[in-house]
């Protein structure tokens, strides 16, 4: 028998947690030595959290990632004192650690609204100055999103998450037969002979509407935005969440999922993915392992098997389908080495993306004159 189907692989780069910025305060303005006039301070760059913002939006907007902020204006006989530069503010997300490129902490960025200075702006031309403006400070900045794992457990109610956990790592997380045992993200780590450690969250129990904050909901899916990678968890049974809802298969359980994702915010989707079939020790499980299956390599001919408001607009695509037993351990060993390589190969791709990164800037492309050179350290 077939154990696991390659169904999809997905290059690594359409989620984003983190991303590099080239930050510059704007030049102060000139003074005027004939009337002692002083120029304008140069603007200062801050970064700024707000939720509605993603790391990927800021990087589809902004492909240049350069963020400079306004000049102060020259002192003149009609102003002085010369007008101050325009502040440059830079959206991101909450949650994020802001450092410069030799990994020194700037700043934490953890609600909206919460601002980081990360640029300051020249000062103007005085009497000190001999009326020559002070150079903007210049640097390159780092955004990361904090995660609180490697990779985050996905699944309704009693899909088996906890004992999953259980059977990965030392966690001891509690597992009983009924909904909402985990209230809140349990880590668990799991070890490697090579002593490599990957920390396994399992979340609270998502639930049908998490998006409009049913149940743990927005709780929930802000911890799925917090992992790189996430393991989907299903009952090959399917399940049944109350007496009064309905009974789920587990192809319906994946779009469910989906959707839930899809309508909190749709880049979740995008996170690379592994399809967990949990509870293959049960009877007729093979059988229903070979219908999951087919149903998801042609999803959309499934689609009515759901209401139409449940079917999600994007499928996930799974890099892999790995049945297991969370009691008896079947299926658990290959698991965890998937999880690795999986997690191994996205960070070799990511060092790649860097080093061309600071190769592309080497080249000129990104500092412009008077700047520092990309990955030098701040000066003022
Ligand atoms: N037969 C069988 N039962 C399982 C398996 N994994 C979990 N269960 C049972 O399913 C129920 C829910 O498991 P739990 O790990 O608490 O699910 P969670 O709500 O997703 O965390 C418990 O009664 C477990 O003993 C499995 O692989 N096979
Ligand atoms: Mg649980």
């Amino acid at each position: 028998m077939v154990w696991i189907s390659r169904i999809c692989y997905r290059k690594y780069g359409n989620f984003v947690d983190n991303l590099r910025l080239y930050v510059r305060g704007g030049s102060g303005g000139m003074g005027l030595p004939r009337l002692g006039g002083q120029g304008g301070k140069g603007g200062d760059v801050w970064v700024v959290a707000q939720k509605e913002i993603t790391l990927k939006k800021m990087k589809d907007k902004y492909p240049q990632k350069r963020f400079t902020a306004g000049v102060g204006a020259n002192s003149s006989v009609q102003a002085l004192r010369g007008q101050k530069g325009e502040d440059q503010e830079i959206l991101t997300p909450p949650g994020i650690t802001v450092t410069d490129d030799n990994g020194k902490a700037l700043g934490e960025l953890n609600h909206e609204g919460d601002r980081v200075l990360v640029a300051r702006g020249g000062l103007g031309g005085s009497y000190h100055s001999g009326f020559l403006p002070k150079k903007a400070q210049a640097r390159i900045i780092r955004l990361d999103l904090r995660l609180i794992a490697d990779i985050g457990l996905v699944g309704f109610p009693n899909a088996g998450k906890s004992s999953l956990l259980t059977a990965l790592s030392h966690a001891k997380p509690q597992i009983a037969s009924y909904a909402f045992t985990t209230l809140r993200p349990e880590i668990g780590t799991v070890m490697y002979d090579d002593h490599k450690q990957i920390s396994v969250a399992d979340l609270p129990g998502l639930i049908e509407g998490a998006h409009m904050n049913r149940g743990m909901g927005h709780q929930f899916l802000k911890h799925v935005e917090r992992t790189k990678q996430l393991l989907f968890v299903v009952d090959v049974c399917g399940f049944q969440l109350a007496s009064k809802t309905p009974f789920r298969s587990a192809f319906e359980a994946v779009q469910l999922l989906s959707k839930e994702l899809e309508l909190y915010k749709e880049e979740l989707l995008c996170k690379p993915a592994v399809l967990v079939v949990n509870k293959m020790d049960l009877p007729g499980a093979e059988h229903k392992l070979t219908e999951l299956q087919e149903q998801l390599q042609t999803p959309q001919e499934f689609s009515h098997l759901l209401p139409e408001d449940m079917v999600p607009k994007n499928n996930v695509v799974f890099r892999h389908v790995i049945p297991i037993s969370a009691v008896t351990g079947l299926g658990i060993t290959h698991l965890k080495t998937y999880i690795r390589q999986s997690l191994d190969e996205d960070a070799s791709l990511a060092t790649e993306s860097l080093h061309r990164d600071k190769l592309q800037a080497l080249r000129g492309v990104v500092p412009a004159k008077n700047t520092l050179a990309w990955g030098s350290s701040p000066s003022v």
